[in-house]
């Protein structure tokens, strides 16, 4: 197997707590791994004539992984951004059967090659900024048909870009019309017998779900978690968004790997998330879209040592964001996270909330996915708004 040296490189591990720098860095990479990394001066004789690039001191990190998205979807929603200017509420425009239920309607009037079609320039532009993981969700099915054509578009973004893709059930997003009023029956009836379904078509890699007074309640996600439990899939959920309704509290009970959102957590929140080893994964495209003003509880967090991430969620009504870039200066200038944090955010934490052991950080035997950046520190990284300093992207080992 070939070996490549990059050389001369500021490398942002993300080992231990913090960035983990290593300047006049090298990394050699193997069949897609990594298989050294230390101070140039110390590499090793077997490697001093293998191929090298010189990356002329630039900044080297983990490559950028999108955690939380919704990237599979039909239609737009600029009508509601329109709405919400004039003074609506996401809240409103939901209970009107507009929001996440129009984006469901369209969805479940797309073919496959359509859905695939529509995510892609959304997938471009996260990989033009060096993204190399991209978690996708479900929800905007909420019928089987539909659930299970979102999850195989979204597996096959995977074989058209070079990119790993992760696929969240999220067939508790909203309760679909046919459902109105019945979102019991709902749960029981379609969602939960569609995650065995989709997890039979080995098509499901985690089960997600919205708890919110305009979704499911704690005891709807509760069954649902348990089916999820029984079928060995891991679990995460939407919590604790637009009102304080029990879900961090729940997802923590299940191990969650992730717990997302969270404007709404308590102190008490952020300690049960800590004892769990959940994730606290911070969307700061909704809290700005929807002009949100309780932040979550970053100083909680921290004080717990709650191990916090960054994704865009990306999605057609509350998050249209398909910048993982701008997702970390909103992270440091919205709800106060330092660069370090925001970078954090989206290597070695964001992995963690996908279960993936194997990447997100800079280490022998890990992925050799990587960004080399034209700067010099985690801050000229975030500092920017609507810049992309991505100078090369390596997935796999590859430049690509
Ligand atoms: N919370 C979100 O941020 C997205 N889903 C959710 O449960 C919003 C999805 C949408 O508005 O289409
Ligand atoms: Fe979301």
């Amino acid at each position: 197997m070939p070996f490549r040296v990059l050389s001369n490189a500021t490398l942002a591990t993300m080992a231990g707590t913090d960035i983990g720098l290593v300047p006049d860095g090298a990394v050699v990479l193997e069949g897609g791994r990594i298989a050294w990394v230390g101070r140039f001066a110390d590499l090793p004789d077997i490697w001093s004539d293998a191929p090298r690039d010189d990356l002329g001191g630039r900044l080297v990190t983990p490559a950028p992984i999108d955690a939380h998205t919704h990237l599979v979807h039909a239609g737009n929603r600029a009508g509601e951004f329109e709405m919400r200017l004039e003074g609506a509420s996401y809240e409103q425009i939901a209970r009107a059967g507009g929001g996440i239920l129009s984006t469901v309607a369209a969805t479940r009037a797309a073919s496959e090659d359509n859905l695939v079609a529509a995510a892609l320039p959304l997938l471009d532009a996260l990989l033009a900024e060096g993204v190399s993981t991209v978690e996708i969700k479900s929800g905007y099915g909420l019928d089987l048909e539909t659930e299970i054509r979102m999850l195989r578009a979204a597996r096959s973004l995977g074989n058209l870009r070079p990119v790993r893709v992760r696929t969240t059930f999220l067939g508790a997003h909203a309760c679909p019309p046919e459902y109105a009023g019945r979102p019991d029956a709902y749960i029981d009836d379609i969602c939960i017998p569609t995650l065995r379904a989709a997890h039979a078509a080995g098509l499901v890699d985690a089960v997600d779900g919205f708890c919110e007074k305009i979704a499911f309640d704690a005891g709807q996600i509760t069954r649902l978690f348990d089916a999820a439990r029984a079928l060995g899939l891991p679990v995460k959920l939407h919590a604790e968004q637009l009102s304080h309704s029990g879900g961090a509290a729940l997802a923590a009970r299940y191990g969650a790997l992730s717990a997302d959102h969270l404007e709404f957590a308590t102190d008490a929140d952020a300690s049960a998330l800590a004892t769990a080893g959940t994730v606290a994964m911070l969307l700061p495209g909704a809290y700005y879209t929807l002009r949100e003003t309780q932040a979550p509880p970053v100083a909680a967090f921290r004080a717990r040592s709650v191990p916090m991430a960054l994704a865009t969620d990306c999605n057609p009504g509350s998050s249209p964001l398909a910048s993982l870039l701008l997702t970390m200066n909103m992270g440091c200038t919205l709800f106060g996270l330092t660069p370090v944090e925001a970078l954090r955010g989206v290597t070695v934490n964001a992995a963690r909330a996908l279960g993936l052991g194997d990447c997100g950080r800079i280490a022998p035997g890990l992925r050799a996915d990587l960004a080399v950046w034209n700067v010099g520190s985690a801050a000229e990284l975030v500092w920017r708004i609507g810049f992309n300093p991505l100078h090369a992207r390596y997935f796999e080992g590859e430049p690509c």
